[in-house]
């Protein structure tokens, strides 16, 4: 904040804000360079608040109270004029009168903490990460042909459940036989058969903290098609993890994979980014495509994530969530490789 002259800065998201004062259910969260943070929580969050939010006054907003308002009146008590802040929606400021405070938007500087996870945060992201293994090896166990997507789902989120993740972190994905080739193809009441490509994504929540992991499982033998895409996409992610490290660009990671899968001529069926971080939220910075200007750091925790999805015939993905160091990377998912289940 001193860097870029802030003398304030208000953080409205809620991830945001969980990142600093440990609780998620508030409205805002005031830094103040002159004064104490203060939390914003309305009445039903109170208690909990008091007890669990850290490095912060807890302020109560009322019922009938505009949040909002009541924040931007404290910022002028503050005698803030240049205020920092992360996201607004343009109702909310327009809502606000904010004569003589120069509003300076910078999510950035929030990333830029975000984006490097420290001891205790790791912790929580590898104890995540054991839980979603466990996951990935009920998938294998369980699956056979006959089931239908959502029990699949069923058996894997109680699995881990039961070992204490705390929820998903996103909604899982088993996507069978031509859903396969949807990288987002979510969990429907189809059921597994025999020879289709079934793409399984799942990820467990620990303190908050979530991991991503996609492996792709076939019932029975797969024709060489199916085996060649597979491999190939294995050789991708396989090429990117070891081109993982401190003071790489994220975009050459991203062309490692790429270009493994363009030649084998599949480029085009690769439509999505290598990786992405992953922390309080499921995708977040840095983020591994050939847009990308980001390098990646020691502490950085990103996906390793490469696929092929061809229409009409089925799709390959093949993920795990790894841990940039200074001399490479540490992958914290575990399962293993196996596409044969049953
Ligand atoms: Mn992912």
């Amino acid at each position: 904040m001193e860097n870029k002259q802030l003398d304030g800065f208000l953080v409205t998201d809620e991830i945001n804000i969980l990142y600093f004062a440990d609780f998620l259910n508030a409205t805002q969260l005031l830094i103040p360079s002159n004064g104490a943070n203060i939390l914003y929580v309305y009445g039903v969050n109170y208690q909990a608040a008091m007890q669990q939010a850290k490095n912060c006054q807890v302020e109560l907003v009322r019922q009938g109270e505009d949040a909002d308002k009541k924040a931007m009146e404290q910022i002028k008590k503050f005698k803030v004029k240049r205020l920092g802040f992360d996201t607004m929606d343009v109702s909310t400021f327009s809502r606000l009168n904010l004569k003589g405070i120069s509003l300076k938007p910078n999510s950035q500087l929030i990333w830029e903490l975000r984006k490097v996870k420290d001891e205790i945060e790791l912790d929580s992201i590898r104890k995540a990460a054991e839980l979603t293994d466990i996951g990935a090896k009920t998938a294998s166990e369980i699956i056979k042909a006959g089931m239908h997507e959502y029990e699949v789902a069923a058996e894997v989120e109680y699995a881990m459940r039961k070992l204490g993740s705390e929820g998903v972190a996103f909604d899982t994905i088993v996507a069978s036989g031509l859903r396969s080739a949807f990288p987002h193809g979510g969990c429907t009441d189809k059921k597994l058969k025999k020879g289709e490509l079934i793409l399984f994504d799942i990820g467990a929540r620990y303190q908050n903290y979530r991991v991503d992991l996609t492996r792709t499982f076939l019932v029975g033998k797969p024709t060489s098609e199916q085996e060649k895409i597979y491999n190939v996409v294995m050789e991708a992610q396989e090429k990117a993890f070891k081109n993982i490290k401190d003071g790489v660009s994220a975009s050459n990671v991203d062309a490692v994979a790429r270009q493994t899968i363009e030649t084998y001529n599949y480029g085009e069926y690769f439509v999505h980014s290598l990786g992405h971080g992953v922390g309080l939220a499921v995708h977040e910075p840095p983020i591994l495509n050939p847009a990308s200007k980001d390098i990646l750091k020691t502490g950085n925790v990103v996906t390793d994530e490469p696929g092929i999805y061809i229409p009409n015939f089925g799709g390959v993905r093949i993920e795990d969530t790894v841990l940039v160091k200074n001399d490479g990377a540490e992958k914290l998912t575990k399962a293993n490789y196996d596409i044969i289940v049953e």
